[in-house]
């Protein structure tokens, strides 16, 4: 008899989905959006519905698996779980002994968002002394960038965009990464309101929108400085808020002065008309409201991209009207306390960091310290998604590096592992789910049993602990008492929600305001900073600044700049083990400008190589002006396996850091690209 339960989506996506999910004699049969939840309302992206073929496909993990081959070649024995955890034991001591503890480092992400397994090795790598992790391959720029200007902590609430007039989707490819923020811009829309889309390609949310700006990649603040100067110029500003609610305007003023329509057109591409024009309806708008995406933040001056896009609502004072103000992301999460889970006081004072998106480096010796000895890897990908592939594949190639991981299907990071443990999929455990898209959290419990001999994450970092004697309570919780614990944190934004009232399986909105910055700004200044003293104190530029982004290594020799966005049909590079999906995508695909594409020789549908001192890809060409020229789009992190020359886009970009945060610029790359000679 099918039964209907709820779950929820586990994938790194800010809408974090209600499920009902079609269980039959332990299978699952299919998986629906649910209608009641209040935010995500039933409707499901072009991935999930693919959930069952995904849970039971041939290709998932059942067993663990030894390397018997050379490094890479993907061959492998099945062993029993004693075993895999006695080889994983004795390396994790061998390493420890002959180099000390940091030459391990655990390499995780956000693969299942799940807050329980998610962290479930934190705690054992802190008591281990092995090195850290900083997590930055995705927010921590932009993050970093908008705490800047407005300060840390939730912003404007995506369900308030409702009541806007004029909504600006400044760098976020919302009906691809966003969909279900997408009917509440509609909403806004039946009143009246309209959509611009500020994005450098006519990507499929700015197909949908009123009005496309087309800018240069990493031109953003030199374009919000040419919105500025018109509000000025034209006296078109919230004097009041300034008065009471901004530091450093002043200051600000004679650097803004140089920023003419006309000088931000040089910079960005965008035209001084439409620049003026954008200005005085957003200063005409009663409720203007930006929602501010990753893409200006993975440029190398990223985090001042971030911070002046942030200061424009300061300007007509819209952090204090209904609907209006800027969206970046929610803070669900930090209501819950993670630190009885993570257990950051394990870890040896002085630890070792190393910064995620170097990982490549580091595993080329590159790091202070012993070298990395024995790599551990789980919720992540990272011989796709990291950038310098080339230098990553090499490191994870070496032969005197221990790699495990735990996976549920055979990754290009897996089949260089020596060791690959089946891991558990979000529908066979039991977690808590906090989206970074608004603002309801949601408790999930097994659908169906674990495929095959899969382990979730939290049992095999408990087994590994016990066999080295670890005793806290931490090591040896379970799922439920470890989510009591999570709700143990005092936060006031918790809403009084209570194990119980999780355990329905509902899904429940934490205490978030819908307009955070009605109750100020959480900066040292407690007001929105034009001037940043803590940018002078990283010596860095205090006041915004419109210099663009490019790329170093590529200037004077290569002349197209390449971004690498989300495509529809993967979640990052999860679903590339979805046959149907990666049908669905079609060939991985290089969009140009006509005129790149005739200086070139290259005609739509062409293999193209596309190239620079880190390596090349090969894509299929496709020519239109939905790009400026000088500028080109490869979508989609697909697994090397799936392209025709057998490498993915990061191949192509750099470990460089963005200016805050720690991030890497994966929108920020020159290449050249030239037709492949059809072969004879
Ligand atoms: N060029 C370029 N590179 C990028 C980006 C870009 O825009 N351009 N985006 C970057 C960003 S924003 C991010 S966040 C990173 C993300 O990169 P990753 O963290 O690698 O993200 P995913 O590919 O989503 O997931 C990693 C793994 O998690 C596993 N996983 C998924 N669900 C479950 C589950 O329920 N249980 C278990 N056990 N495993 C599961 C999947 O099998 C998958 O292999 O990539 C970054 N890389
Ligand atoms: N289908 C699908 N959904 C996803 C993901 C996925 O891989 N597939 N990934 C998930 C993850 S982990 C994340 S972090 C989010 C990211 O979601 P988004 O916030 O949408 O961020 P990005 O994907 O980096 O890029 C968004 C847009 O920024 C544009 N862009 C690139 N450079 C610039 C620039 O310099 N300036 C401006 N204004 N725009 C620029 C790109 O063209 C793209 O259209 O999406 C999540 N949702
Ligand atoms: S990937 Fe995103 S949109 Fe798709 S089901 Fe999951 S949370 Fe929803
Ligand atoms: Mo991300």
């Amino acid at each position: 008899m099918a039964e209907t339960k709820l779950a929820v989506c586990p994938h790194d996506c800010p809408d974090t989905c209600g499920w009902l999910v079609q269980v039959d004699g332990g299978r699952v049969v299919s998986v629906k959006g649910d209608p009641d939840h209040p935010f995500t309302r039933g409707f499901l992206c072009a991935k999930a519905g693919h959930y069952p073929s995904r849970v039971h496909s041939p290709q998932r993990l059942t067993k663990p698996l030894l390397r018997e081959g050379a490094k890479g070649s993907g061959r492998f024995k099945e062993i029993t779980w004693q075993r895999a955890l006695d080889v994983l034991q004795r390396r994790l001591e061998e390493a420890a002994g002959r180099f000390g503890p940091e030459s391990i480092l655990p390499y995780f992400y956000a693969g299942h968002m799940g807050l329980v397994h998610r962290n479930a090795g934190s705690a054992f790598f802190h008591k281990l002394g092995a090195s850290r992790l900083l997590p930055t391959i995705c927010s921590s720029t932009a993050t970093a960038g908008h705490a800047l200007s407005l300060g840390s902590g939730p912003s404007t609430d995506v369900e308030s965009a409702a009541h806007a007039d004029l909504i600006i989707i400044w760098g976020s490819n919302t009906l691809t990464t966003n969909l279900h923020a997408w009917p509440f811009f509609q909403e806004a829309r039946q009143r009246g309101g309209r959509i611009v889309v500020i994005d450098p390609y006519r990507n499929r949310t700015a197909q949908r929108a009123d009005l496309h700006i087309m800018l240069r990649p990493g031109s953003d603040a030199a374009l919000a400085l040419g919105l500025m100067q018109v509000l000025v110029d034209e006296g078109r500003l919230d004097r009041r808020f300034i008065k009471r609610h901004t530091l450093g305007f002043d200051e600000f003023l004679p650097r803004l002065a140089d920023y003419t329509p006309e000088r931000a057109q040089k910079i960005t591409g965008v035209p001084a008309a439409q620049i003026r024009a954008l200005a005085r309806d957003y200063a005409q708008a009663k409720a203007p409201f930006i929602r501010s995406g990753y893409g200006p933040a993975r440029q190398l001056k990223g985090g001042m991209a971030m911070r002046t896009v942030a200061l424009l609502p300061a300007l007509v004072g819209a952090f204090h009207k209904k609907g209006a103000g800027i969206h970046r992301s929610t803070t669900s999460s930090t209501v819950f306390d993670l630190k009885r889970l993570t257990r950051p006081d394990l870890a040896p004072p002085g630890v070792r960091a190393v910064n995620m998106v170097q990982l490549g480096d580091a595993l080329a010796g590159r790091l202070q310290g012993p070298p990395v000895k024995l790599l551990h890897v789980y919720l992540c990908n990272p011989a796709v998604v990291a950038p310098d592939s080339a230098l990553v594949q090499a490191g994870l190639a070496r032969e005197d590096l221990f790699v495990s991981v735990q996976e549920m299907f055979l990754t290009e990071t897996a089949r260089l592992a020596d060791l690959v443990l089946p891991s558990a999929s979000c529908l066979e455990m039991t977690d808590l789910y906090a989206g970074y898209g608004h603002y309801y959290v949601q408790m999930s419990r097994p659908a169906i049993p674990a495929v095959g001999q899969s382990r979730p994450l939290l049992s095999v970092f408990q087994e590994l602990a016990g066999r080295l004697g670890f005793s806290e309570e931490v090591f040896s919780a379970g799922e439920e008492a470890i989510i009591r614990w999570l709700l143990d944190s005092g936060s006031p934004h918790l809403g009084g929600i209570t194990f119980p009232d999780l355990a329905a399986g509902r899904p429940l909105r934490v205490k978030a305001p819908a307009n955070p910055y009605q109750e100020g700004f959480a900066t040292p200044s407690g007001k929105v900073e034009f001037y940043s003293q803590a940018m002078a104190e990283m010596g860095l530029d205090p006041l915004p600044d419109g210099a663009p982004s490019l790329d170093p290594d590529g200037l004077g020799r290569y002349r197209l700049q390449l971004i690498t966005p989300p495509r529809r049909e993967f979640l990052n590079s999860s679903f590339n083990e979805v046959p149907e999906l990666v049908d669905k995508a079609g060939p991985a695909t290089l969009l140009m400008h006509p005129k790149d594409a005739e200086a070139r020789g290259i005609v739509e549908g062409d293999l193209v190589r596309v190239f620079n001192d880190r390596g090349q890809c090969l894509l299929v060409a496709q020519v239109a002006a939905e790009v400026l020229p000088g500028v080109c789009v490869a979508e989609g992190l697909y697994w090397g396996v799936h392209t025709p020359g057998g490498q993915g886009i990061n191949h192509l970009t750099s470990q460089r850091l963005a200016d805050v945060g720690g991030s890497n610029a994966f929108h920020c790359n020159l290449v050249e690209a030239e037709p492949v000679p059809e072969a004879a």
